[in-house]
């Protein structure tokens, strides 16, 4: 396996030109460089040695021992007091294609368990990732309820919180689905989908504070970016498990997941969760924002548009192996991917080596929980044959991921988001694994 990996990092085309190679972290280089000639300014290194000494984003170079048991290893604290990655270490985000420097995908094949590290979580900013001081930000509460209030981010981190883990999935995750367009990777296929622990507080904890009107059925949520992102939110989601966020994965939310507060809501799509949020307007109808009407809305065959589709349904990817990957030879393998549903938790997992001729129950690791990721895995003994690969999973409202096909008859191929078909991988002879759609 670790000899695979290697094979995989190298071959991998969508990391080609992603690192800053050349570009070396300041107190790497000069850590490295005052050891070795002595001089403390990086301008006067060579360009040969700033490339030998580039380390990949998030980490810091360093020489490698001759023998790591006979030399005192290198002081703590070198990184400031703040961890970095190991310098072998190269994933990372996949920048969308141009012209689009607002999106970037999660590097899935590469994960390991179940969370997405924070560095690592998908983004997508509809204008830029604002810089926002915590001590100057607040959320008001308004419009029909008993007493509008303005809670600081002081206000919020007193009161009671919950910690609980969730995906958050773009609506527009594997839309390439629709368009027949055959993503290399599962990073550009399926990339647009990260599991958080996020911590924060119930909007029923707020609501309990500003009194709600019974009249009060719709709430606009509004982001504080140069995009002012707005949805109307049902009361009735908001007050089952909405989640004013400040943590994410044990410390304060990343600056691109909407820090210094967002909006956590379970199981709905990527772009009901609002970011860097500053006010929620109660109201008895939804507000019919930009967002609800030009953009995320599901053309159908008869030319009837689907609004306010906010479930995300059931889908399953198999990671490894998966796009742009090599298998060795043949032999033993274990298939690992990770399934999800907004409507509840996994109930199983099923994956096909025989392009869906015959399935098998997939081992699902630990205990599916609402709402969030699960990984699956089935060992597998490849005999050196072409193969196709598929999983495809059910939640337990009963419901099971669909074909291609089933999608396309319910609704055309004009609904751009909420794609979620069966994900297929080819294995070619030679162990070339590529995208095989479905
Ligand atoms: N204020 C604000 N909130 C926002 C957005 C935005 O551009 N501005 N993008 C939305 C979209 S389309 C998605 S898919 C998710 C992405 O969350 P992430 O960047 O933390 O992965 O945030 C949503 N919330
Ligand atoms: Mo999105």
């Amino acid at each position: 396996m670790s000899n695979y990996r290697k094979i995989q990092a190298e071959d991998c085309p969508c990391r080609e030109g992603m690192f800053p190679r050349g570009k070396v972290s300041r107190r790497g280089l000069l850590f490295a460089v005052g050891s070795t000639v002595g001089v403390s300014s990086a301008s006067l290194v060579r360009p040969a040695l700033a490339a030998a000494l580039s380390a990949p984003p998030g980490s810091i170079h360093y020489d490698v021992a001759a023998d790591p048991t006979k030399e005192q290893g290198r002081p703590t604290f070198e990184d400031g007091g703040y961890g970095s990655r190991s310098q072998f270490e190269t994933a990372v985000r996949l920048l969308a294609p141009n012209p689009n420097p607002n999106t970037t995908f999660t590097p899935l094949a590469d994960l390991l368990g179940n969370i997405t590290p924070s560095g690592l979580h998908f983004e997508r900013h509809h204008a830029g990732i604002p810089v926002i001081d915590p001590a100057k930000h607040s959320l008001v509460i308004h419009g029909l309820v008993g007493t509008p209030k303005r809670f600081t981010m002081a206000d919020i981190r007193r009161m009671p919180s919950v910690t609980r883990k969730h995906f958050i999935e773009c609506s527009g995750n594997t839309l390439s689905g629709w368009t027949g367009q055959m993503e290399k990777t599962v990073q550009a296929s399926h990339g647009l989908l990260s599991t958080s622990e996020w911590t924060g507080v119930l909007f029923s904890e707020f609501a309990k504070q500003v009194g709600l009107k019974p009249e009060g059925t719709w709430v606009l949520a509004e982001g504080s970016d140069g995009a002012v992102m707005t949805r109307s939110i049902p009361m009735e989601k908001m007050l089952r498990d909405a989640i004013l966020a400040y943590g994410q994965n044990g410390e304060a939310i990343r600056p691109e997941q909407g820090y210094p507060l967002r909006l956590v809501l379970p199981g709905y799509e990527g772009n009901t969760h609002i970011k860097w949020i500053q006010s929620l307007q109660v109201s008895g109808v939804p507000f019919m924002s930009r967002e609800e009407t030009s953009k995320y809305t599901d053309l159908m065959p008869d030319g009837v548009a689907w609004e306010f589709v906010f479930e995300m349904d059931a889908k399953s990817v198999i990671t490894f192996p998966s796009g742009a990957m090599r298998l060795p030879g043949p032999g033993f393998y274990e298939i690992t991917g990770l399934a999800w549903s907004g409507r509840g938790r996994i109930s199983g997992v099923e994956v096909s080596t025989d392009g869906g001729a015959t399935w098998q129950k997939a081992d699902l690791e630990g205990i599916p929980e609402p709402i969030c990721t699960i990984r699956f895995k089935l060992p597998w003994m490849w005999d050196g044959k072409p193969r196709v690969l598929l999983s495809r999973c059910a939640d337990e409202t009963g419901y099971v991921q669909p074909i291609r096909k089933q999608l396309v008859e319910q609704r055309g191929v004009n609904a751009f988001y909420h794609y979620n078909g069966i994900q297929a991988w080819g294995v070619g002879p030679d162990g070339s694994v590529s995208n095989a759609a479905a």
